[in-house]
């Protein structure tokens, strides 16, 4: 950990998972395809970064933004450290952030919607083969009667950009934590002043 704040101090922001953990643990991926690492070392890695992440996580209160978003992985979908670090971002800049971790059902993704009622619903997908659920997933999303704005990351990300079909207004599909953090602060501004022009209209 000591090690973890002196990275931090130097490099403040999100740079400790963008240039750091999630280059390592891309790293760790080409080892374990090869052959070079065991399947215990890759669980290893992932274990000490989702222990990062969890005393990161403590750290990351912002100043209140009132929007809401939740983020899950697609039904089956094991990979999770990226959609936690999304959280965090998320969290630094005030949001209320509902975090269901990976291999969440779509019928229950639905009726966790129903009840909370999200601004922003944030899906991760890591395998090629996910792509009919995650089509399934964002028209389930899109037919609701208010649909929330839909944030889709992960490895197949730039792969989905890709596929004309499944563009829609509503979905915004990003490959790293700057995009994430960009989106935010666009969001947030555009709320603000939301906010500021209903409060002078009303007057
Ligand atoms: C750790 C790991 C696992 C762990 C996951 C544990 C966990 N807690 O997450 C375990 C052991 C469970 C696992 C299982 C498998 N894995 Co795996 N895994 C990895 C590994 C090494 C690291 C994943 C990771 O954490 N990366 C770091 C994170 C931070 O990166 P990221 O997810 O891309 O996230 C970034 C962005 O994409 C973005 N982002 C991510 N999510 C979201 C969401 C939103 C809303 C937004 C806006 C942004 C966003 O933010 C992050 C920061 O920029 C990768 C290698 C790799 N290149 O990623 C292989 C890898 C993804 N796995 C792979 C495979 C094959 C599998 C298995 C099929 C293996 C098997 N035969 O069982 C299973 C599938 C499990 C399943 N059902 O999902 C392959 C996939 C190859 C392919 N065909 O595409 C990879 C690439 C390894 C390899 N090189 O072969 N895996």
């Amino acid at each position: 950990m000591k090690l973890i704040n002196t990275y931090q101090c130097k490099y403040p922001g999100i740079s400790i998972f963008e240039d750091l953990i999630t280059p390592a643990m891309y790293y760790i991926g080409e080892l374990w395809e090869h052959n070079k690492i065991s399947v215990a070392d890759e669980h290893l890695a992932t274990a000490v970064c989702d222990m990062i992440i969890s005393q990161l996580s403590i750290l990351s209160e912002g100043t209140e933004s009132n929007q809401k978003i939740m983020l899950l992985g697609l039904e089956e979908e094991q990979h999770y450290l990226g959609l936690r670090m999304v959280g965090i971002v998320f969290k630094k800049h005030g949001w209320d952030v509902k975090y269901l971790g990976p291999n969440l059902p779509l019928g229950h993704m639905l009726n966790f919607i129903d009840v909370w009622k999200p601004d922003v619903v944030g899906v991760s997908v890591a395998l090629p083969y996910r792509l009919p659920t995650l089509i399934k997933y964002v028209e389930s999303l899109e037919e609701l009667h208010s649909p929330p704005q839909i944030l889709v990351g992960g490895r197949m990300a730039e792969k989905i950009a890709r596929i004309d079909h499944i563009q829609s207004d509503y979905l915004h599909i990003m490959n790293n934590l700057t995009m994430v953090e960009n989106w935010i602060q666009e969001r947030n501004t555009e709320t603000r002043e939301e906010k500021e022009f209903n409060g002078i209209s009303t007057k």
